[in-house]
């Protein structure tokens, strides 16, 4: 049996989107922008998928939503943008963002930091979980923009976000939100919490990979990150991907139609296996599970590294990671079980395990054994270094486990 349990790293592309998709290659490939029939023949599908994207995070007709490449460009843009409208051409020069936030968003404010702006990365507490008070104590009237992840994709853990946007609102800061691990996998009303700007991507809830978009709360200004042929309102010129688009439109729909319905039953599989997983010695996992996305685990296992169990699970056929699949090329350890005051050994035993919608009962018992065994396989393997010193058989194996990187 192959168990994909990697569904915060990307998913399988929904058939259904595929299907919906399929005909704006080869048939109705006309550039919306154009006048002639081939042009428009895409307009409805393309007013549809714009439907079912506003709809999917209750936008209000007021807003606007730029489709983008992915996150990545969307918390780029952002970031970027704030800076150049609000503290090259402005007043501020302070963002306040988290310790935890994904490399697209820590990334960009290690380049701002280099042009001068002042940059508060806010610690978590053990649960992973940015307080809101906390968020209030650092925002000064020199602070442009607040951006706080919704949903961890490390731990799942759900940030106070509707708490975080009354206290921006409040002081007048603007507020933006990586709604990455969020959009499509809990609800998001963006008319009940007060956000100015969500970033999400298509890929993390079964649609294709390669678009995303950018929500902007009462279509106000930012200045655009790719200037050319005036699309989307001259905010991200660029020829519209209208199958891509159409993809996500499809895709946000089936993820988010019957969601409380599809979180109860993805719910159900990640506690079973979250509760078998637990009854091993010494294993704990990160976060009240209440307070998280319905699909996700991050568990320690003590004394079992976690790019071993990674190995042993691969070869049983489960993908799961060690952290976000960005990150994982290295072997450092997890800076989301650092950031909550887990130790350097702690830290490299943590295993992600995310579920989807497609994710079944027989699949999840499949990763009960599976990872039982493995976990006897590694700590036999690891009481018997500790006897002994380090032994070319030991080192060999270091090796075949670095190999596999
Ligand atoms: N996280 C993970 O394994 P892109 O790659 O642009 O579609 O999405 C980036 C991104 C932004 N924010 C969050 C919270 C994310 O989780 C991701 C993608 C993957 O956790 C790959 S590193």
């Amino acid at each position: 049996m192959q168990v994909y349990l990697d569904n915060n790293a990307t998913t399988m592309c929904d058939p259904k989107v595929v299907e919906a998709m399929l005909p704006f290659f080869s048939e109705q490939y006309g550039n919306p922008n154009s006048l002639h029939k081939f042009g428009s023949s895409t307009h409805p599908a393309l007013m549809n998928a714009i439907n079912q994207t506003y709809k999917a995070i209750n936008a209000s007709d007021n807003d606007d939503i730029v489709f983008t490449s992915c996150a990545t460009e969307s918390n780029n843009w952002v970031l970027q943008s704030v800076w150049i409208d609000h503290v090259l051409n402005g007043d501020k020069n302070h963002i306040v963002t988290t310790e935890v936030e994904h490399p697209s968003i820590l990334s960009t404010c290690k380049f701002l930091e280099e042009q001068g702006v002042k940059v508060t990365y806010l610690p978590v507490n053990e649960e992973g979980v940015v307080e809101a008070h906390t968020v209030k104590s650092f925002i000064t009237d020199k602070t442009a923009l607040v951006s706080v992840m919704w949903a961890s994709n490390e731990t799942g853990m759900i940030n106070p976000i509707k708490e975080i946007g009354e206290i921006c609102k409040e002081k007048g800061v603007l507020f933006h939100t990586d709604g990455v691990q969020a959009v499509g996998k809990i609800p998001v009303d963006l008319q009940d919490v007060h956000v100015d700007f969500l970033s999400f991507s298509a890929h993390k809830f079964h649609g294709p990979k390669g678009i995303g978009g950018l929500y902007i709360k009462d279509s106000q200004e930012l200045s655009p990150l790719m200037h050319g042929g005036e699309q989307m309102g001259g905010r991200r010129s660029g020829t519209l991907n209208v199958p891509y688009i159409i993809g996500m439109g499809k895709a946000l729909e089936l993820a988010t139609e019957n969601i409380e319905e599809t979180m109860a039953k993805i719910r159900a599989k990640r506690d079973r296996l979250e509760d078998a997983l637990l009854e091993l010695s010494d294993t704990f996992t990160v976060g009240n599970r209440d307070n998280r996305t319905p699909n996700t685990i991050l568990i320690s296992i003590k004394g079992v590294e976690g790019e071993g169990m990674l190995w042993d699970l691969n070869n049983g056929e489960i993908g799961a990671s060690t952290g976000s699949a960005c990150a994982s090329e290295d072997l450092e350890a997890n800076t989301v079980m650092l950031a909550i005051g887990a130790d350097n050994e702690l830290a490299h035993t943590g295993i992600r395990l995310s579920l989807s919608r497609f994710t079944t009962d027989a699949e999840v018992d499949y990763v009960i054994s599976h990872f039982k065994n493995a976990v006897a396989r590694l700590r036999g393997i690891s009481s018997s270094f500790a006897k002994q010193a380090p032994t070319k058989g030991g080192e060999v194996q270091e090796c075949e486990l670095h190999h596999h990187h």
